[in-house]
């Protein structure tokens, strides 16, 4: 963006501002001024608890900061995304927002979005990209962080233990951030402990249905699992249904860590299905609302905004059910 369009751009906000101020605030600075921020937004899928939060939030979040989203659904296809940002940079956006499905592959179509002088927000997820100058800002969870501290609660839970733990895996969709980064982290705090063996590590693609099916597997191939570590809580509950289904006692005969810390997975631990919950928050809308509104008037923003999460134990999830917002 060249100096003069950055300062009338920098300008114009502040008149917006000025203009909501004047007609007594309550109002958003665009809505002062007459012209809503018009932010293109493309979404992973609905794949699991945590998504379906995340989508209600972000639009939420757009109606109460007067924000017009064009949302898209991209079905868990990163060529469904592709396309979306590719209309949205058609349609003229002013900020463009994704959450990648994947890490990789996203060059062309972000410098495409650079060439058209739109900026681009990342949520939730994040890509591999070694140009930083194709997006603005990167807003999200640190999923390493996520991973190490399910490994962590692993190697405390079984300190005593002498023989080989086995754990089986069930990853989340194949090239995404959390999947790699959470099965990283993960490794990473338990790879001092030569007993803990990942005996078996498949995709269940984040949903309960695959999370079943992959389980089930495990369960037909493995002849002694101690502990599964499910990518998220989606995963996790498919599984346990698997579990039960085969006679076993999920919380008991074969542990649980997970992560995401939504309601299903909550209820599950009350009842001892599940032994330990990291925490994903997916409630991001105001935040990036708020990024977009920055962006959109040429204010810098931080390169890297991480989400505040912590992790769950039974006792502690079951006193946070009542209040759980997803
Ligand atoms: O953990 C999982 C979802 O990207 C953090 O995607 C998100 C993950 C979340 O499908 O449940």
């Amino acid at each position: 963006m060249s100096k003069r369009v950055a300062s009338v751009l920098v300008a114009g906000a502040m008149v917006a501002v000025l203009a909501a101020c004047g007609s007594g605030g309550g109002g958003s600075a665009e809505k002062g001024s007459g012209h809503k921020l018009v932010v293109g937004f493309s979404q992973v899928g609905a794949e699991s608890g945590w998504r379906t939060a995340n989508t209600k939030s972000i639009q939420e979040a757009a109606k109460k900061a007067g924000v017009e989203l064009k949302f898209s659904d991209a079905q868990q296809k990163q060529e469904n995304q592709i396309k979306a940002i590719r209309s949205f940079i058609q349609q003229k956006v002013d900020v463009i927002a994704f959450s990648p499905v994947v890490e990789s592959g996203w060059d062309t179509v972000l410098k495409e979005a650079k060439d058209a002088h739109i900026p681009v927000i990342l949520t939730d997820r994040a890509v591999d990209s070694k140009d930083e100058s194709l997006y603005a800002s990167f807003l999200g969870s640190d999923f390493v962080e996520e991973g190490k501290k399910a490994g962590d609660w692993l190697v405390k839970e079984y300190a005593a233990a002498s023989g080989d733990v086995n754990v089986v895996q069930l990853e989340g969709t194949t090239g995404s951030a959390p999947a790699n980064d959470r099965k990283a982290g993960f490794a990473d705090a338990v790879k001092g402990e030569p007993k803990f063996k990942v005996v078996a590590s498949q995709t269940g693609d984040f949903t309960r249905a695959k999370g079943k099916e992959v389980m089930q597997a495990f369960l037909k191939s493995q002849s002694k699992i101690d502990v599964l570590y499910a990518h998220n809580d989606d995963m996790a509950l498919g599984a346990i249904q698997a579990i039960e289904e085969a006679g076993k006692k999920p919380g008991t005969d074969i542990k649980i860590v997970s992560v995401d810390g939504v309601k299903d997975a909550f209820t599950a631990m009350s009842q001892g299905k599940i032994n330990f919950d990291v925490e994903c928050n997916p409630l991001l809308g105001d935040q990036l609302m708020d990024l977009a509104k920055k962006v959109k008037a040429g204010e810098q923003v931080p390169r890297r905004i991480k989400t505040e999460e912590s992790t769950f134990t039974p006792e502690q999830a079951t006193a946070a059910l009542p209040n759980r917002q997803y």
